[in-house]
């Protein structure tokens, strides 16, 4: 979209309900859904996480999350008691546990049984929150798969009634997909409604918000993401009169950035922060090294944190993080390192010079406001109630990461630049992306090259969940190879991929995946293409694993071979897919 003129360009819907109608439906039901206890609250003796998080700061106590989930929410809450106790018994104390909910969970509860499962934590009756708010002294966080979904109103109010406080994730509506189901205005509007619930409870509650998980991965200027960080503020604070809190850190590998984000959002007043996630993308399949990422990341996050507290705790990511969900002990371990360098802290911070990311801090909060007050005006002129929760959310979504950092990014315009603007504050993980694309592309003998572009390939290129650097760094070795690159989808339903390639004439499909579903999802894409009679090869590549039905373990092993047996092409990399492309009979001999 080159430029936002009228409103019907992202709000083509002729009639809305009026936000205003949705928040007062949300706040009223805040008489019927009431806040619950949990061991934590209980056991600290107050009456919200946020107050927890004051006392800690007054302390200058460095607090420490831990994401946990598996699919049976009883082996969780036992995995919750055993984590606890064991650091517990190591003199640490664990302050809050991330619940990382399946996809299934997103759905209303009245679909779920029908709907995928992936390797997540799935609270299918009331006694499971229970058993997990029960499970230990740590504070109940669910952040996925919560608020920002179609399901974000009954979930919100089964967390309220089983003691958590904050809850996530606002930032899931924009890219967060559910397979199957389609109701962006239905889902806008129970986001708004779970959020309204929260800002009408007696006691103070947060919506948090994780930038990586929606468009900042996508963004290749910071600046930008922190300027959506505020327009969230405006929308939950301003508009619908809740809390809002800012989880960031997945996909921030440079210290300075890491610090930066987190100094910026206490300079813009936030001091209930949820967590700061670990930095994920530096993890690879090799253990020892990911035990030196672990100490690298967490040893600058706790400087800032003991320098300029903003109440997130540290999360300290298990070294096995790469290849699957984590066991138990593998958190113990990561948080036994995480405490170590707490203990150690002192030594670092004289040898650390903060006013260098100050400035990285001022230009995200100058960048980002000028950003948010760029969106809300070019949203106003166009039509587009800003001061309306549910079309706002709508039309932030709809705009995308690529044409909001387009129009409103506040960096210098430069069409030399992937955005067509200078970044403020660059985002490296676009530019490594491209950079490993170029660097696959280098390595491919000429030969070879030649003749895949010599023979006129069009690519299906899509995911099957929201992991899109898979995607885009085939899409980008595809266009240095000739290959027309044709755009099937993030979050693609089988069925909607399979009618994109075959109407756009592709000769194959190119699929990544990374949530543990690569079977159940390869097979009805091949149902849905008999049915369509379409017969191309399906290239599969990224996170090959599911949990096995009936899996006493929980855990995802690998299906390559299921995944060859049901006639897909399984690449370990991108190359794999190259030799097949370079070797196979060209498109046209194929037809014949
Ligand atoms: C970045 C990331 C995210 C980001 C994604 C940002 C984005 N918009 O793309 C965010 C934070 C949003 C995210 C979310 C989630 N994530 Co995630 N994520 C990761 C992470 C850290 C990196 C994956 C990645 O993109 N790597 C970059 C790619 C380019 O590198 P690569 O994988 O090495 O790819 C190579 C090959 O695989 C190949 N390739 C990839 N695809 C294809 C396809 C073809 C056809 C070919 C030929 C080659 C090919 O190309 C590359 C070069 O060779 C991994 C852990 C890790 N360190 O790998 C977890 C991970 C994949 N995530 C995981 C999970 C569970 C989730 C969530 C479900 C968590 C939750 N409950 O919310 C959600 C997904 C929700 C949803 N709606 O789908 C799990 C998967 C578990 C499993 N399968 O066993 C992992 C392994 C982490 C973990 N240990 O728990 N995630």
């Amino acid at each position: 979209m080159s430029a936002l003129r009228e409103r019907a360009q992202l709000i083509p819907e002729p009639e809305l309900r009026r936000g205003a109608e949705v928040v007062a439906e949300g706040r009223a039901m805040a008489r019927r859904i009431v806040p619950g206890r949990c061991a934590f609250l209980d056991h600290y003796g107050v009456e919200t996480e946020a107050e927890y998080k004051r006392r800690c700061v007054a302390e200058g106590r460095v607090m420490l999350h831990a994401a946990i989930g598996y699919r049976d929410p009883f082996r969780t809450a036992r995995a919750c008691t055993e984590v606890w106790e064991a650091l517990d018994k190591k003199g640490y104390r664990l302050d809050r546990f991330g619940l990382v909910f399946d996809r299934n969970m997103g759905y209303p509860p009245e679909m779920r049984a029908e709907m995928p499962k992936d390797t997540g934590l799935i609270n299918d009756t009331e006694e499971a929150w229970h058993a997990i708010a029960a499970a230990a002294p740590a504070a109940p966080y669910y952040g996925d798969f919560m608020i920002g979904q179609p399901a974000s109103f009954e979930n919100a109010a089964m967390a309220i009634e089983t003691g958590a406080t904050m809850m996530g994730n606002l930032s899931h509506f924009y890219n967060y997909r559910l397979l199957y189901i389609e109701d962006e205005v239905g889902r806008a509007e129970s986001t708004v409604k779970a959020i309204a619930l929260l800002g009408a409870q007696p006691k103070e509650m947060y919506v948090g918000s994780n930038a990586d998980d929606g468009f900042g991965p996508l963004f290749t200027d910071l600046a930008c993401t922190f300027g959506l960080v505020l327009v969230e503020k405006y929308l939950v604070e301003t508009l619908i009169g809740a809390r809002h809190a800012t989880v960031y850190g997945n996909m921030f590998a440079d210290p300075r950035t890491r610090m930066a984000f987190q100094r910026a959002l206490a300079m813009v007043g936030e001091e209930t922060g949820p967590m700061v996630y670990g930095a994920t993308t530096l993890y690879g399949p090799d253990l020892d090294a990911n035990y030196a990422s672990l100490s690298h990341y967490l040893t600058f996050d706790i400087a800032t944190l003991r320098d300029r507290p903003t109440g997130h705790a540290l999360t300290p990511i298990p070294v096995t993080e790469y290849t699957r969900i984590p066991e138990p002990g593998e958190i113990v371990e990561a948080h036994v390192v995480a405490n170590r360098l707490i203990e150690r802290a002192a030594t670092v911070e004289p040898l650390i010079d903060f006013a260098v990311v100050d400035q990285i801090a001022e230009d995200l909060v100058a960048g980002g406001e000028r950003f948010r007050d760029a969106l809300l005006k070019g949203f106003a002129e166009a039509g587009i109630d800003t001061e309306d929760p549910v079309e706002l959310l709508l039309a932030v979504k709809r705009a995308g990461a690529r044409n909001l950092e387009r129009w409103y990014g506040p960096g210098e315009e430069d069409e030399a630049t992937a955005r067509g603007r200078r970044p403020i504050v660059l985002v490296e993980n676009i530019a490594e992306l491209e950079a490993k694309g170029d660097a696959i592309l280098a390595a491919v003998p000429t030969d070879q090259a030649e003749k895949i572009a010599g023979r006129g390939y069009a690519a299906c290129v899509a995911t099957t969940d929201v992991h899109e650097y898979g995607k885009l760094l085939l899409e980008h070795v595809m266009r240095g190879l000739d290959v027309e690159t044709i755009d099937g989808g993030v979050s693609a339903d089988p069925a909607r991929l399979v009618a994109r390639a075959g109407e756009s004439g592709a000769d194959f499909i190119a699929l990544s995946t990374y949530n543990g579903m690569a079977l159940s999802y390869l097979t009805r894409l091949r149902e849905a293409m008999v049915a369509a009679g379409l017969d191309i090869p399906v290239y599969i590549g990224g996170r090959l694993n599911q949990v096995p039905d009936g899996s006493n373990t929980n855990l995802p092993v690998d299906v390559s071979g299921r995944l060859a047996e049901a006639g897909a092409v399984v690449c370990g990399d991108v190359d794999a897919m190259l030799n097949r492309l370079a070797g196979d009979a060209a498109p046209a001999d194929r037809a014949a």
